[in-house]
């Protein structure tokens, strides 16, 4: 079923400068007139966060990568029934930090995971409800990391290495290569004002200025 709202997704490694161009993208739609509903994954709901919270600050062991993979579509049905397709079917523009493609790259590609056992529970938690757009904010894996560690304390995931960053990047660009109808490939290695220059020519093509 089609929506009258608009789902634009943000994806990226560790720094690539996400929740910095959201904020723009907001006010880009907002002087549209529109409606705009920034949230993110995992979270964006009351028992969604919660989950968030045990996913990444939990630390006192162990997390089964199944049990990870499970409560992060677990959090996703209930934020997709809560929060995202009402707002669709009101209208609304979602800006989404991090979606399904997050799951590929981490679980898939970072834990070596694979597609398929996401592919099943992508089918299963939203079946062909899809981002309208998808932008990827690809840099170095290291310069990512440099950024992250100055911005503070890493969370449970953020303390993986490098080698499972790097597949992490590489799965998400395998994602892109397969998606090319919604994906869009921003080079975030740059200054933020320059990667929103980037950002605004893809909006202004796909959406008019
Ligand atoms: N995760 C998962 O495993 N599976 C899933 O399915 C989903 C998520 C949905 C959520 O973390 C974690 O959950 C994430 C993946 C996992 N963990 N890891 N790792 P998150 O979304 O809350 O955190 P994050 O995405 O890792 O946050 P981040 O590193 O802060 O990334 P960001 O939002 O893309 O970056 P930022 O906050 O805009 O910028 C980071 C710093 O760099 C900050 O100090 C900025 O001022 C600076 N910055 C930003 N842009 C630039 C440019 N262009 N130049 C220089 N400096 C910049």
């Amino acid at each position: 079923m089609s929506n009258p709202g608009l789902f634009i997704t943000l994806e990226g490694g560790e720094g690539a400068g996400k929740s910095t161009q959201i904020d723009r993208l907001r006010s880009w739609w907002v002087a549209r007139g529109r409606e705009v509903l920034v949230t993110r994954q995992p979270g964006g709901t009351r028992m969604a966060e919660k989950i968030r919270d045990l996913l990444l600050h939990e630390h006192s062991g162990p997390v089964d990568d199944l049990t990870e993979l499970l409560l992060l579509f677990a959090a996703r049905a209930q934020f997709l029934d809560e929060q995202v397709r009402p707002a669709l079917a009101r209208g609304v523009v979602v800006l989404c930090d991090r979606f399904t493609d997050s799951t590929y790259a981490y679980q898939g590609g970072g834990r070596g995971m694979g597609e398929e056992r996401v592919r099943v529970l992508e089918s299963l938690v939203h079946g062909d409800l899809q981002p309208d757009l998808t932008l990827l904010l690809d840099l170095p894996v290291a310069q990512g990391m440099a950024r992250a560690a100055e911005r503070g304390a890493a969370d449970r995931i953020e303390q993986e290495d490098l080698v499972f960053f790097e597949r992490v990047r590489r799965a998400y660009l395998d994602r892109a290569a397969t998606h090319p109808e919604r994906f869009v490939l921003i080079d975030a290695s740059a200054d933020p004002d320059t990667v929103w220059a980037s950002i605004v020519t893809v909006l202004q093509k796909r959406f008019g200025p």
